[in-house]
């Protein structure tokens, strides 16, 4: 057989997998490409692929024999059991030091197996994350590798030739070891969650509460869209909301209100719970997605449960409007803030060094969040690699700072209407928790200890002979304050 000419393959021919090839292939590496059933190569090659220096395998053996080594295989199958299953079939026909690549959609705790089962088998493994669509497979995605850190220098040229680019520089950089491509996939998902409800919630305060016609919404959308709020959702929503049925209605006032999800933002919510971070803006997201989907409930609900009376707005419109957009802007820097930490707690326990500025920056273009904001983190975490929080960056201490006014006034504005903002609430809420050097926790630590004995902990200064710094705890609650024990309080 003739010199192996590949120089990378890819198996899985759905649109997203046909995409990438060709991407690639743009980018002037030469693809191979397989699919289990077969037929659906050749018709790739006759159609898609027509013209292009794309190659096709009609068995995973032919597949390997294509390939230049180091082999680099990509994966585009669907998550869970056919991964594994792949990879068993190619292991036979691999060398070592060979690449197997997931592009799919995978749990981080899959991804942190298959990098051990592989590496102990000589060979390495990649999880990518890979964001934007079938549109981003074709013309530039984030990418967000992570893995065998031994695979990056082999893969490097193609990955980052074959995202997007902002200002020339690729959406696409090594993101850590182990699972940690895929792990900042799903941070990722969770914050395009978090972004989306923010949105939502500032359309509902136009809408009900201003009383705003969809398309004067999206002349707002639009104005803040040349501003920090700069984003592909704001665009897409601005595009959304001038959009009319044949009617001349908003196509939005007929989209029945119930949203759903495929989870990997509920991953993220799991995962931040697991971590005991406070990554409250995405859980909130979530649960706003669950409430939504109790439709009929909710219908039944609006009869017996009632609001506050329905009051005009009667200050100043243009003031509100800016106070939302500030309040959409702090919220978000929230919600990254929350995703970062979550990520920076998962490094810590599992021993990953994460690519802070450079995870920042894949998620710059190419993606669904993609945002000029983003490009404020990559420069806050090139600043500082080692950042404890975007908050302590002088950037978006400034920025929450002056959008502080605006955003307490939106919130209290949307509870005085009875308009739930879970995401913009709780932003608020959890920018308040952290910014107080004392929390109410004093008290839940007396409760525990009262009716479980679970201790607590001197306040550092008010140490006595009884209360040592640095014991735990336990005092006989009874009697000094009041008599009721766990025992004789009845309800
Ligand atoms: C706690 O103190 C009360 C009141 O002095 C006493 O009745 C009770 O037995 C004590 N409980 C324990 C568990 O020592
Ligand atoms: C608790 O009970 C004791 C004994 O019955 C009583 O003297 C004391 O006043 C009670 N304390 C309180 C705070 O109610
Ligand atoms: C694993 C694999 O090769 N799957 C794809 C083959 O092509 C069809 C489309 O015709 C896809 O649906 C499969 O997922």
């Amino acid at each position: 057989m003739s010199q192996p000419t590949g120089d990378i393959g890819l198996i899985g021919l759905a649109v997203m997998g046909q995409n990438l090839i060709l991407n690639m292939n743009d980018k002037g590496f030469n693809v191979v490409a397989y699919n289990r059933t077969v037929s659906k190569v050749d018709d790739f090659l006759a159609n898609e692929a027509k013209g292009t220096k794309v190659q096709g395998a009609h068995s995973i053996e032919e597949l390997c024999a294509k390939l230049k080594t180091p082999r680099k295989i990509i994966l585009l199958v669907k998550a869970g059991p056919a991964v594994d299953a792949f990879i068993e079939q190619l292991i036979p026909h691999l060398e070592k030091g060979d690449i197997i690549i997931d592009g799919g959609n995978s749990h981080y705790p899959d991804s942190i197996r298959r990098v051990k089962e592989l590496e102990a088998k000589g060979f390495l493994f990649v999880g990518s994350g890979v964001s934007g669509g079938e549109e981003g497979a074709r013309y530039g995605p984030s990418l967000m590798p992570g893995g065998s850190p031994a695979a990056w220098p082999a893969i490097k040229q193609i990955f980052q030739a074959t995202a997007a680019q902002v200002n020339g520089e690729p959406c696409c950089d090594w993101v850590g070891e182990s699972g940690a491509g895929h792990y900042v996939k799903m941070v990722h998902n969770g914050i395009e969650y978090g972004d989306m409800q923010l949105i939502a919630e500032a359309y509902d305060i136009l809408k009900r509460g201003l009383g705003l016609p969809e398309s004067e919404i999206a002349d707002i959308f639009l104005k803040w869209n040349t501003g920090v709020l700069d984003s592909f959702l704001i665009d897409i929503t601005a595009n959304i909301l001038k959009f009319n049925d044949d009617d001349g209605e908003p196509m939005v006032s007929k989209i029945l209100d119930q949203a759903g999800q495929k989870g990997t933002g509920k991953w993220t919510a799991i995962a931040a719970l697991d971590a005991g971070m406070p990554v409250t803006l995405i859980g909130e997201a979530v649960f706003a997605r669950c409430l939504s989907s109790l439709k009929e409930e909710r219908v039944r609900a609006s009869k017996v449960i009632s609001g506050p009376q329905k009051e005009e707005f009667k200050g100043d419109k243009k003031q509100f409007i800016d106070d939302l957009e500030q309040a959409l802007y702090a919220s978000k820097i929230i919600s990254y803030a929350q995703g970062f930490m979550l990520m920076r707690a998962t490094a810590k326990e599992l021993n990953w060094k994460l690519n802070y500025a450079g995870i920042a920056r894949m998620w710059r273009g190419g993606c669904i969040i993609k945002s000029v904001f983003l490009g404020d983190i990559t420069s806050a975490y090139t600043k500082n690699e080692e950042l404890e929080s975007l908050l302590f960056d002088d950037f978006f201490n400034k920025a929450v700072h002056k959008a502080q006014p605006g955003w307490r006034r939106i919130n209290a504005q949307a509870v005085l209407w009875g308009i739930p903002t879970p995401a913009f609430s709780t932003a608020l809420a959890f920018f308040d928790g952290y910014r107080s050097d004392v929390l109410p926790a004093n008290i839940l630590q007396a409760q525990r200890d009262y009716f479980g004995a679970h201790t607590f902990r001197v306040l550092p200064g008010k140490e006595n002979a009884k209360l040592q710094s640095g014991k735990d705890i336990h005092i006989n609650w009874t009697g000094r304050g009041g008599n009721v024990s766990a025992s004789s309080y009845v309800a």
